[in-house]
């Protein structure tokens, strides 16, 4: 049950750390079902099993039943029912992940500069589409870390954009010379929290706020998946609408999904609100 404060600390920032919303058995079933999704064998790997390679599978948790359970997570769910204050809809932008390393600060909605574009227009009906992040490995062993800016769905200074264009830039020029993993994240004009993962861990945060993968480094791989709900407004359909029109998310999601989400009340009509 998420609490008054913890609801307006949401807001605030832009996120909510769930931690252990798997247990670390389930979470290890999750990364066997990602190693058998991406044709791996179904055992612990280590970053030498895999040569510390990377993998992903967009919109691999609507793909694949394996992972329709995630989907329906009841705890998960109520949490996010709780933040967002009301009945919610599964928008379908979902990712599977092994070692997503070190990236670019970034949003995940559709309209990505800062109060340009519909997502910003929360004059008919406010912007609830959130990206949930499901972590399935230990900072210890894989340096499995989300590095957020809090706050920046809600405000962002010339200063902040400066900044955040500047470190990109230094991220794009390091990758062609060195490892992007080696180059850790910064920020000075504004806050930086690193949030640093257990194996079932979850992260909740709004689409627009800037966050990148951190460092990833040990001897396991890092494991993720991703997916996302939203209010059933006009914010909900513009996202999922952006999602669908990349050729790696379904268009159709399998009927059984269909059927299930709609039993649950999570299914996003065909017809905008
Ligand atoms: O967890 C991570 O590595 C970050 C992934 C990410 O930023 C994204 O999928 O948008």
């Amino acid at each position: 049950m998420i609490m008054p404060e913890e609801r307006e600390k949401f807001e605030k920032s832009g996120y909510h750390y769930l931690p252990g919303l798997l247990s670390a058995d389930e979470a290890q079933q999750y990364r066997m079902r990602i190693n058998r999704a991406f044709g791996l064998p179904e055992r612990e790997l280590s970053n030498r099993d895999i040569d510390s390679k990377t993998y992903t599978l967009p919109d691999g948790i609507t793909k694949i039943p394996d992972f329709w359970p995630l989907i329906f997570n009841t705890k998960l769910l109520e949490t996010i029912r709780g933040l967002l204050g009301g009945d919610i809809r599964y928008t379908q932008h979902s990712d599977l992940h092994i070692n997503l390393g070190a990236g670019k600060y970034h949003r995940d909605s559709a309209y990505r500069d800062f109060g340009v574009g519909p997502d910003w227009d929360e004059s008919k009906s406010a912007y609830k589409v959130v990206r949930v992040a499901i972590y399935l490995s230990d900072y210890d062993n894989s340096g499995s870390s989300l590095v957020i800016l809090p706050g920046t769905h809600r405000h962002e200074s010339w200063l902040n954009r400066m900044e955040v264009r500047f470190w990109n830039e230094l991220r794009t020029r390091w990758r062609r010379f060195l490892d992007t993993n080696s180059l850790p994240q910064w920020a000075i004009s504004m806050p930086k929290t690193t949030i640093r993962h257990k194996p079932g861990d979850c992260l909740i945060f709004d689409q627009r706020v800037l966050h990148a993968g951190g460092v990833v480094a040990g001897a396991m791989p890092k494991y993720a998946a991703y997916l996302s709900f939203s209010l059933d407004n006009i914010h909900a359909y513009n996202h999922h609408a952006y999602y669908l029109s990349r050729p790696t998310y379904l268009r159709q999601i399998p009927e059984e999904l269909s059927g299930q989400l709609e039993g649950a009340g999570l299914k996003l009509t065909s017809s905008q609100p």
